[in-house]
């Protein structure tokens, strides 16, 4: 028996180089390895403002994003996590045993809700929990994420364990986490101390995985470097470790390598080369969801059939827990 590996992306927005290198890449170079299901957090989404329609559009982009990038649909569970009603039931029960002070002191949460003004939604609080039912709902042992997540995961794991103490340590499976050894945290191009992300108001700061190699080529040759010309791999140049980042995240070269390549040359040809390589990489993957965009069908059905099939693995769990804690069985 495989073990389960599980991952998710918020359909808040078009994804970004960032997801691609930081997550989705990982999710297909893992996928043999394991009993792999991966889907759309539309619930994750509403955190935060979203236009209805938009969301839809990019719920099913999303999926296609996946498929394109070689998650292989046979083989995995693909599906959209407001159809599988479990991981709102199990989010609740999480919910009585997170407290305040941990949810408080998530990273993503001070960020998100310092954006919000005075109205802070109580789901950008309790996001990390329905992030917990996620995982703990298929019995999750290995989950890949980028850097920024490994907090929730810590979370998601405390919650687990804190459970098992009570009600049996057979309840959950206490996850791991994988966050790739490079391209963990993709930098915004016009701020290289902050991560690339898809919410970003500034469309230059991010690559689209829907961008056209022009696109590309233009925001990447407009990236902010840093003072002096020499390519070298040091926290002092964010802007240059960026660029030299993402090229060994698509090549799997060593940094050494890369910086190598440009002794005697500047931060010119280094800009135009990632962007020719990021281009090159990415313009199959576009062509790919543009026309599984145009295949409704065939998306709605792989969905279809992913929400299926996670429904009844997750009900087994669900069960379990509504047992352990006390809850009367449904005649
Ligand atoms: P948002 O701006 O809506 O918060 P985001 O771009 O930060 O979105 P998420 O949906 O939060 O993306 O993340 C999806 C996956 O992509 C997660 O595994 C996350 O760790 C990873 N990821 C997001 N941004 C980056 C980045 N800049 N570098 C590497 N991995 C990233
Ligand atoms: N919070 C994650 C998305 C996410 C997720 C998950 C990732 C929601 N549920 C379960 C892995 C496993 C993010 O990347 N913002």
């Amino acid at each position: 028996m495989k073990k389960v590996m599980l991952s998710a992306v918020a359909p808040s927005n078009r994804l970004t180089l960032g997801n691609y290198l930081g997550a989705l890449k990982n999710w297909v170079n893992l996928q043999k390895q394991y009993d792999c299901l991966f889907f759309a957090v539309d619930m994750h989404a509403i955190t935060v403002k979203q236009d209805p329609e938009e969301l839809r559009r990019e719920t099913r982009r999303a999926v296609a994003t996946y498929i394109a990038s070689g998650i292989d649909p046979k083989e995995c569970t693909l599906f959209v996590q407001s159809h599988v009603p479990q991981h709102a039931e199990l989010s609740w029960v999480l919910t009585c045993f997170a407290t305040m002070g941990e949810l408080g002191r998530m990273t993503q949460y001070k960020d998100k809700s310092a954006k919000q003004g005075a109205h802070i939604p109580a789901g950008l609080f309790a996001y990390p929990v329905l992030m917990a039912a996620d995982i703990l709902l298929y019995g999750t042992h290995l989950v890949p994420v980028g850097e920024d997540q490994k907090q929730h995961l810590e979370l998601t794991r405390d919650i687990a364990e804190r459970m098992n103490g009570l009600f049996g340590d057979d309840l959950f499976v206490i996850p791991e986490v994988y966050i790739p050894p490079v391209g963990a945290r993709i930098m915004s191009l016009q701020d290289p101390t902050q991560k690339m992300s898809k919410s970003d108001p500034d469309p230059n700061s991010a690559i689209y995985l829907g961008d056209t190699s022009d696109q590309i080529i233009k925001k990447i040759k407009r990236a902010v470097t840093d003072s002096g010309s020499e390519v070298t791999w040091s926290d002092e140049k964010p802007g240059v470790k960026n660029l030299i980042t993402i090229q060994c995240a698509l090549t799997g070269k060593k940094p050494e390598e890369v910086v190598s390549g440009y002794a005697g040359k500047m931060y010119g040809h280094l800009k135009v080369e990632t962007a020719e390589m990021v281009a090159a990489h990415l313009a199959p993957v576009r062509a790919e969801v543009e026309r599984l965009m145009a295949d409704t069908a065939y998306l709605d059905g792989v969905l279809k059939m992913g929400a299926q099939n996670a429904r009844n693995r997750a009900q087994k769990l669900l069960d379990r827990v509504y047992d352990r804690v006390g809850f009367l069985p449904r005649s």
